[in-house]
């Protein structure tokens, strides 16, 4: 060990003065071991004392899987010398193709080391191990180079993962002090600086794979109605689960008679139909009521996919007025941001006191759509000041979404069909599973996946089984 602390301390991985930790706190002594890329003998060293260190059973784990991004060497390095398998996080979803969180093969019930370069906290650990775990995998164990001793063991025993590590953090103090490295001085400053902070904690969670996410992820539909104040909102929650349906059809058909005979058809799989009515040429006014009426018999909503964008003042009177009158037969409509929160103010002018709710979309499903990154936490942002009206979001991706879960909010995700893939003008497609499942939506909205089959009836059956499979095992 005394050599691999020297090799480290030669090519500056353990460097001391005084630095910002990811938790936050202040170090007189930093390690970045992300240079190990650049010495293949070290890394193939650190290998060899992994393979031999006494705690740990290798061989009674089935997979690998680093942390991303620093221990991913190490892990790849272990797994060459050791022929277990690996597996890789992503710690960003594709917003495109399989959209997979964990790539590599594996079977539900295996058990996989996670791999990592340095704990503190023991965050990183816990933010791969949920995925992981939620993909059936048992976790039991996680090996890091060095422990820093700030708490990470304690943190990671407490949720079931043993910690074994190669050196202890105040072991390397004591090799470079012994071998003239470094002063007594600075020794007794990083051991006072140890001391000082024996327990950092675990940063609050946020959505997606880790922590609090994984807790809304894990709620049911049922229950996440309680919390809902919008009375569409709650209504939606409610008949998903009294319906064991989370599918919504995207009814673009070509005329308002084909919409009201489809709706009829895929009524008793569905919580929610999709309408554009601006698309149909025998609109007629009473297209509403006998909308409402097959609704009412069916118990779904409808949804009029209407995406306002303009000005507060000016929505309102496009909500409630023109040929269409929406706000007359729709539970939900959605509108973009891009205006800024009077949009909001404008449609809950009309649509409050009539209790319909709002979805506002906060990315697209479509190739190349500017709806991500600044815009779409905005979108979060605007929806959090209005609960009373905002029921949720369209949303491509909410997993990967770096904000505070909320479970009063729905996602509703369009660009569904049984694979993935796209059509000529920039749709891109992803299956059921992989949108309530690995991207942690709940609402799947299936248009031509359904419209187009042979017999639509039978395929959004087919739809709904898929999508309600994801959830259950999404919560399970
Ligand atoms: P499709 O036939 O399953 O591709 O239909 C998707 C529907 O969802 C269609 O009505 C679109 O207008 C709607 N949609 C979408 O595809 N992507 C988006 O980002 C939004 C709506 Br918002």
């Amino acid at each position: 060990m005394e050599e691999l602390v020297l090799q480290l301390h030669e090519i500056e991985a353990v460097k001391f003065g005084t630095f910002k930790l990811k938790s936050g706190i202040s170090s007189p002594i930093y390690i970045d071991l992300r240079l190990l890329v650049s010495y293949p003998p070290l890394l193939r060293h650190i290998t060899t004392v992994l393979l031999s260190l006494p705690s740990l059973s290798l061989p009674s784990h089935h997979l690998l899987c680093g942390v991303p991004y620093t221990a991913l060497p190490i892990a790849t390095s272990l797994s060459l010398s050791s022929d277990i398998p690996m597996l890789m996080r992503r710690k960003e979803i594709k917003d495109y193709g399989t959209a997979k969180s964990i790539e590599g093969a594996f079977r539900p019930g295996q058990n996989c080391l996670i791999v990592e370069d340095l704990v503190t906290s023991g965050a990183s650990v816990l933010e791969t191990a949920a995925p992981l775990r939620a993909a059936g995998l048992c976790v039991t164990d996680a090996v890091v180079l060095i422990d820093r001793e700030q708490g990470g063991r304690e943190n990671l025993e407490e949720k079931g993962v043993r910690l074994h590590s190669v050196m202890r953090l105040s072991e390397v103090v004591e090799v470079l002090v012994k071998k003239g490295k470094i002063s007594e001085e600075m020794a007794e400053k990083v051991c006072r600086f140890l001391d000082e902070n024996r327990k950092v904690s675990v940063p609050a969670p946020v959505v997606g794979a880790a922590g609090g996410g994984v807790r809304v992820l894990g709620m049911r539909y049922g229950e996440r109605a309680g919390l809902v104040k919008n009375p569409a909102g709650k209504k939606l929650f409610e008949v998903m689960e009294a319906k064991e349906s989370n599918l919504c059809v995207a009814a673009d058909v070509s005329t308002a008679k084909e919409l009201l005979s489809l709706a009829e058809k895929v009524g008793p799989e569905i919580c929610l139909l999709k309408t554009h009515v601006d698309i149909f040429p025998d609109f007629t006014p009473d297209f509403g009521s006998q909308l409402r009426e097959i609704a009412d018999r069916h118990n779904f909503l409808v949804f009029e996919d209407r995406k306002f964008a303009d000005i507060g003042n000016t929505v309102t009177m496009q909500y409630e007025g023109g040929i269409f009158h929406i706000l007359d037969w729709a539970d939900i409509i959605n509108a973009h941001i891009i205006s800024g929160p009077g949009i909001v103010d404008g449609l809950k002018l009309k649509g409050l006191a009539r209790g319909r709710g709002l979805l506002l979309l906060a990315e697209m499903s479509s190739a190349g759509n500017l709806a991500k990154g600044d815009y779409t936490s905005a979108a979060v942002k605007i929806a959090a000041d209005h609960p009373d009206f905002v029921i949720g979001f369209i949303s491509v991706n909410p997993a990967s979404w770096q904000v505070q879960a909320n479970p009063s909010f729905i996602h509703a995700t369009p660009g569904v069909q049984m694979v993935t893939g796209g059509d000529a003008l920039g749709q891109q497609y992803n299956t059921p599973y992989s949108v309530v499942h690995d991207r942690g939506s709940d609402i799947i909205i299936v248009g031509r996946g359904i419209i187009k089959a042979a017999d639509p009836a039978e395929a959004a059956k087919e739809y709904r089984r898929q999508g309600w499979e994801a959830y259950k095992a999404r919560c399970a």
